[in-house]
C-alpha cells in the first residue's frame, strides 16, 4: 500500500486528494487531503470516484484506428503515421485553412492541454480554431479584455471576506464553482452567512445554492443584463456610486443606464421593481460586496453585456480591487505580459462572418465551416478532450458534419459520440500517470495558492498526453526537435531582454541549466514559477518546482491583495467602463426591452455527480437524482395537460423526455441538463443511462454577438403531451 497526495483534476475547485494505492497501482481509497491549506479535506462524490473513473474498463489503453465501421487497436507509430499521411495530404491538396481544431473543457484541467494546446494550434497554422470557451465563458473574456485590457484579468469575489454576495446564474453547490476557484464553495458560503454576511442568488430555479441563500430572486432566462442595468440605473439615480479608482467612460455608462429604469426592467425580467431598487441599495450600503455571475448569464443572447455590467457594478460600488470585494488573484505562473490593447474581430469566420475572439472562432459556426463548400472549408479535424457532438449548440448537425470529414483524429480516453467519427483515437494515459498543475484555475482562486502533483504511477510504455500533443504538433509543423526546449529557449530569450526583468542581461544557457524537472512539462513549469511573481528569479520569493515538490499538500500564498493598476493593460491605463463595442450592443439590448417573452423557454442545469458529457460511465455517479429529466413547474404541467413524458420541440429539433414536475422552477421555464444522449454508446454504463442531448434543441444561429458565444439559456420551445401527433 502506498499513499499519494494529488490535486483532483475533475472540476475547477482544485481540491487536494489523498489516495491509497495497492501494489498493483489500484486506488483502494480516496479522501480529501486534510493537510491541503486551501481545500482542507473537502471532497465531493466525483473526487471520491476518481479511482473508478481512472480505472474504468472502457477507457482506451492503445490507439484505435477506424476502417469503415470497424475499429482495431493499433501501435502508436502506426497511428501517428496514419495521421501524418492524411495531414500532409490534406494540406497539400487544400492548404492549411482546411485544418480545424477543437479543444474541449478537460484541456484546461491538464498540464498537457495547458502547455501543448497553444503550440499545437500554432503548428496547424489555421484560423479554424474552436474551443469549449465559446460554449462557456467567452463573454467574460471579452468583457474583461475590453474593460481591463486583458481577457484573463478576471476579478473573483473575495468569498472569505465579503459581507454581501450577489450571485447570478451560478450553482456552486452542484458545480463547485467556476471562474472562481474555491474548494468547498458550499462551506465558504455557509461561513459567509455565519459571520453575518448576506447571500442573494438570482436564478430561474430555486437551486440548492438558492435554498442556502438569504434571498432567492427568480429571473426570466436571458434577461440578467436588463436586471443588472436596473441596478446600475438605481445607483446613479439615487446618487449611491462611490468609484474608488480612475476610470474612463463613467458618463457614458450613466447615460446608457437611463434607458433601464427599474419599472421597465421589471417587466422584462420578472423581478419586481422594488426588489431591483432594494438590491441596488443593499449593494451600495454593504461594508463590502461583490457581484458574481456565471454560466447561466454567459450562455445567453446578452452574455457579454451581463458580464460587463457585473464589473461595472463592482466598480460603481467601490468594491473592485478591495478586500471583501471583487479582486484579481495573483497566480504563481503569471507572466507580466505585454501592453497591447485588447481587440476582438481581428478576423472573421468564413461562412457567417463572425468575429474572432481570443484567437478563436465560435463553436456555434463549426458545422458551417465543415459543411460549406469553397476555399477554406475544413476537411480535417483534430479534437482534443472534447465532445462537441453533445456539447455544442445543435450538436446533431455537427454529428452529421463530422461524418463528412476527409479525416479526423481525436485525443481522448473514450470512444464516444464525437470520437466515433475519428479515423484515429489517441488515448492519454491515466490521471494518476500524469503530472498535474492548474495553470488557468489558479489564476482565478479566491486565495493565492499553488500545488504541483507529480505523476503517481509510471507510464508503463504509454506516451504521456504531453508527448501525444507535441508529436501531433511536430507532424503538423513538419519541424523536428524538442518542443519544450524550443519554448523554454524563447521564454528565456525574452526574459533576459526585458528591461527591469529580474533576469535582465543574464546568460540564457546558465539559466537553462538551473531548471529542474523530470520531463519537458516539469521544466516548463519550473521556468514559469521561477519567472513568476513569487519566483526565485523574479526576486520577490523563492518559488520553484523544487519548492512545490517539497510541499506535496500545496502552498498557501496568502489572501488576495489589491492589484490595480498593475493588472491593467488598457491603452489608457485605466479601467474602461464604456468600451464602444459594448455600448453598441447596448443598442441591441434596448431594442428588445419591450419584447414579450416566449411562452416557454429552455435552460440547462448541472448535477453534482456529473461532468458535462463524460462521467456517465462510472456506476456510483449515475442514477438517483443525477438523471436526464425535464424540470417543469406543476402549473405548466396541468396547463399543458402533460403526464409522465412530453415532447419538447425547438426551431432545431425535438426530444421526448421524462418530466420532473417541481415548483423550484419558474412557470414558463423548463430545464434539461446537457451532456446526455448516450444511446448506443460503446461505454456500457453510459449506454444504460443514455438520456437525451439538450443540444438537439439548442440553436447554433443564436449567439451573443460581441463574443460569438453559444446561447443555451432562454431557448424558445414548445411542449406537447406525448402521443399527440401534430404536423410539422
Ligand atoms: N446545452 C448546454 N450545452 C453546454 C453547456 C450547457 O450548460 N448547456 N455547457 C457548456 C460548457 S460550460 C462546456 S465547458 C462544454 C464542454 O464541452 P466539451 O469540452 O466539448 O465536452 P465534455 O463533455 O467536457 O467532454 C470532455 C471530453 O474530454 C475527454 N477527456 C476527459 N479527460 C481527458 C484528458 O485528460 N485528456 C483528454 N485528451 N481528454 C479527456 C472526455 O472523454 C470527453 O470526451 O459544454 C457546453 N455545452
Ligand atoms: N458537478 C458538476 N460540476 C461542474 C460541471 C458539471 O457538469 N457537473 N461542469 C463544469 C463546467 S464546464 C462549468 S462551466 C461550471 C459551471 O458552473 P456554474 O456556472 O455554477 O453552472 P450551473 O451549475 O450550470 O449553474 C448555472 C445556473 O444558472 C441558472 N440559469 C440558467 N439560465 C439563467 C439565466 O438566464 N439567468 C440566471 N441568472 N440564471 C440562469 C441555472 O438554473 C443554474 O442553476 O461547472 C463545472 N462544474
Ligand atoms: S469539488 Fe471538484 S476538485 Fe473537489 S473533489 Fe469534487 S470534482 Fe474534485
Ligand atoms: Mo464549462
Amino acid at each position: 500500500m502506498t499513499t499519494v497526495h494529488r490535486t483532483c483534476p475533475l472540476c475547477e475547485a482544485v481540491c487536494g486528494l489523498t489516495l491509497t494505492l495497492d501494489e498493483g497501482g489500484h486506488v483502494t481509497r480516496v479522501r480529501g487531503d486534510v493537510d491541503d491549506p486551501f481545500s482542507r479535506g473537502f471532497i465531493c462524490p466525483k473526487g471520491a470516484s476518481l479511482g473508478r473513473l481512472d480505472e474504468d474498463p472502457d477507457r482506451l489503453r492503445r490507439p484505435l484506428i477506424r476502417e469503415g465501421d470497424l475499429w482495431r487497436e493499433a501501435g502508436w507509430d502506426e497511428a501517428f503515421d496514419l495521421v501524418k499521411a492524411n495531414l500532409d495530404r490534406v494540406v497539400e491538396t487544400y492548404g492549411r485553412q482546411a485544418l480545424g481544431i477543437y479543444l474541449g473543457n478537460p484541456s484546461v484541467h491538464s498540464m498537457a492541454g495547458s502547455l501543448y494546446g497553444g503550440p499545437l494550434i500554432k503548428a496547424l497554422g489555421t484560423r479554424n480554431v474552436f474551443t469549449a470557451s465559446t460554449a462557456d465563458q467567452m463573454p467574460k473574456h471579452v468583457a474583461s479584455g475590453l474593460m481591463f485590457g486583458h481577457p484573463l484579468a478576471i476579478p473573483v469575489p473575495d468569498l472569505d471576506r465579503t459581507d454581501f454576495l450577489l450571485m447570478l446564474g451560478a450553482n456552486p453547490l452542484e458545480s463547485n464553482g467556476s471562474l472562481c476557484t474555491a474548494p468547498d464553495f458550499p462551506g465558504r458560503l455557509k461561513a459567509l452567512r455565519a459571520r453575518g454576511g448576506r447571500l442573494v442568488v438570482v436564478d430561474p430555479r430555486r437551486t440548492r445554492t438558492a435554498a442556502l441563500a438569504d434571498e432567492h430572486v427568480f429571473v426570466r432566462p436571458g434577461t440578467d443584463a436588463y436586471l443588472l442595468f436596473g441596478l446600475v440605473h438605481t445607483l446613479f439615480a439615487e446618487d449611491l456610486t462611490r468609484v474608488a479608482q480612475p476610470v474612463g467612460g463613467l458618463d457614458e455608462v450613466r447615460e446608457a443606464a437611463k434607458h433601464f429604469p427599474p419599472e421597465a426592467v421589471a417587466r422584462r425580467t420578472g423581478v419586481p421593481a422594488d426588489v431591483v431598487v432594494r438590491l441596488a441599495r443593499e449593494l451600495a450600503a454593504a461594508p463590502t460586496a461583490a457581484v458574481y455571475a456565471r454560466i447561466g448569464t454567459c450562455t445567453t443572447e446578452f452574455g457579454t453585456l451581463a458580464q460587463w455590467l457585473v464589473d461595472v457594478l463592482n466598480v460603481l460600488t467601490g468594491n473592485l480591487d478591495r478586500p471583501g470585494g471583487a479582486m484579481f488573484p495573483k497566480a504563481a505562473t503569471e507572466s507580466p505580459g505585454r501592453r497591447r490593447p485588447y481587440t476582438v474581430g481581428r478576423w472573421r469566420s468564413r461562412v457567417r462572418g463572425l468575429p474572432e475572439a481570443n484567437g478563436e472562432l465560435p463553436v456555434a459556426t463549426l458545422a458551417d465551416e465543415i459543411e460549406t463548400p469553397g476555399e477554406g472549408r475544413i476537411r480535417l479535424m483534430v479534437t482534443v478532450a472534447g465532445n462537441p457532438v453533445l456539447s455544442a449548440p445543435h450538436g446533431d448537425r455537427l454529428d452529421a458534419a463530422f461524418a463528412g470529414l476527409d479525416f479526423m483524429v481525436s485525443v481522448d480516453p473514450y470512444l464516444n459520440e464525437t470520437t466515433r467519427h475519428a479515423h484515429v483515437i489517441l488515448p492519454p494515459p491515466r490521471v494518476l500517470q500524469s503530472g498535474h498543475y492548474d495553470f488557468a484555475l489558479l489564476g482565478l482562486a479566491v486565495r493565492n495558492y499553488a500545488r504541483y502533483s507529480p505523476p503517481s504511477l509510471p507510464l508503463d510504455g504509454r506516451p504521456s498526453e504531453a508527448l501525444i500533443l507535441s508529436r501531433l504538433a511536430g507532424i503538423a509543423s513538419g519541424l523536428e526537435g524538442d518542443l519544450d526546449e524550443f519554448v523554454i529557449g524563447g521564454m528565456l530569450a525574452r526574459a533576459v531582454e526585458t528591461p527591469g526583468s529580474a533576469v535582465e542581461g543574464r546568460d540564457v544557457a546558465e539559466l537553462r541549466a538551473e531548471l529542474d524537472g523530470q520531463t519537458g512539462a516539469e521544466r516548463r513549469l519550473d521556468l514559469m514559477l521561477r519567472l513568476g511573481p513569487y519566483g526565485v528569479w523574479a526576486g520577490k520569493g523563492d518559488l520553484s518546482l523544487r519548492k512545490l515538490l517539497d510541499h506535496p499538500h500545496g502552498l498557501d500564498l496568502g489572501p488576495l491583495e489589491p492589484r490595480l493598476p498593475e493588472v491593467l493593460r488598457t491603452a489608457s491605463g485605466m479601467v474602461e467602463l464604456a468600451p464602444p463595442q459594448l455600448l453598441e450592443d447596448v443598442e441591441r439590448l434596448r431594442g428588445r426591452l419591450e419584447e414579450e417573452p416566449p411562452e416557454i423557454v429552455l435552460i440547462g442545469r448541472r448535477h453534482l455527480r456529473s461532468n458535462n458529457s463524460w462521467m456517465h460511465n462510472v456506476a456510483p455517479l449515475v442514477g438517483g437524482s443525477n438523471t436526464c429529466t425535464l424540470q417543469i413547474n406543476p402549473a405548466d404541467v396541468s396547463r399543458l395537460g402533460l403526464d409522465g413524458t412530453a415532447v419538447v420541440r425547438s426551431a432545431r429539433g425535438e426530444l421526448t423526455v421524462p418530466l420532473e414536475p417541481t415548483d423550484t422552477i419558474m412557470p414558463g421555464v423548463v430545464s434539461l441538463p446537457h451532456g446526455w444522449g448516450h444511446a448506443g454508446s460503446a461505454q456500457a454504463v453510459a449506454a444504460e443511462h443514455a438520456g437525451v442531448s439538450a443540444n438537439t434543441l439548442t440553436d447554433e444561429t443564436a449567439i451573443d454577438l460581441p463574443s460569438g458565444n453559444a446561447v443555451f439559456n432562454g431557448v424558445p420551445v414548445t411542449i406537447l403531451p406525448t402521443g399527440v401527433i401534430t404536423a410539422h
